[in-house]
């Protein structure tokens, strides 16, 4: 068993609905849920003339490799109808794989820790509320110090979920 922390968000249609939908998916298979954070509302990063997101973080046990974790992800993205138009672009669900135990893969499809995390307040802040103190396998850094460094980005806790 292995503990694996993902990302996501929405910013199209019914987001809650859409995030929701999304964790349902996931589940089962090898793949148990254990933690999800609060709803965070924040402001997009990368293309900036697109509506706000929900984020949240998950924790989740799961006996899958990481590969497979990829591909259980892109499934359900799949399945809900995700079109892969512009990078960084609108999307009614995005499913990143942030951190994997300890593992750090370099693959040409996938890398982990997620390659971005560090910068953006919609993924640790959410993280930070699930585990703190976890360490970066690469860099050393707790959740925590990677948020105190991280730059600013308007980030709204929106409630819980459920
Ligand atoms: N995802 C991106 C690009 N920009 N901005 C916010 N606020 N939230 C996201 O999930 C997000 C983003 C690429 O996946
Ligand atoms: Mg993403
Ligand atoms: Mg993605």
């Amino acid at each position: 068993m292995k503990i694996a922390y993902l990302g996501l968000g929405s910013n199209l249609g019914d987001r809650k609905k859409f995030l929701q939908e999304a964790l349902q998916k996931l589940e089962g298979n090898g793949l148990r849920l254990l933690k999800v954070s609060s709803l965070y509302e924040t402001e997009p990063m990368g293309f900036v003339g697109q509506g706000w997101f929900l984020n949240l973080c998950a924790q989740v046990e799961t006996t899958l490799f990481p590969k497979q974790l990829l591909q259980r992800t892109q499934r359900v993205e799949r399945e809900m109808g995700r079109r892969r138009t512009m990078k960084n672009g609108p999307r009614n669900i995005d499913i990143d794989i942030l951190l994997f135990g300890n593992a750090v893969v370099e693959t040409t499809e996938l890398r982990i820790p997620h390659p971005r995390y560090r910068e953006r307040r919609f993924v640790l802040a959410p993280l930070a509320e699930l585990q703190p103190n976890l360490r970066d396998p690469e860099t050393g850094e707790t959740i925590l110090q990677l948020l105190g460094n991280v730059p600013e980005q308007k980030v709204r806790l929106a409630g819980p979920l459920a």
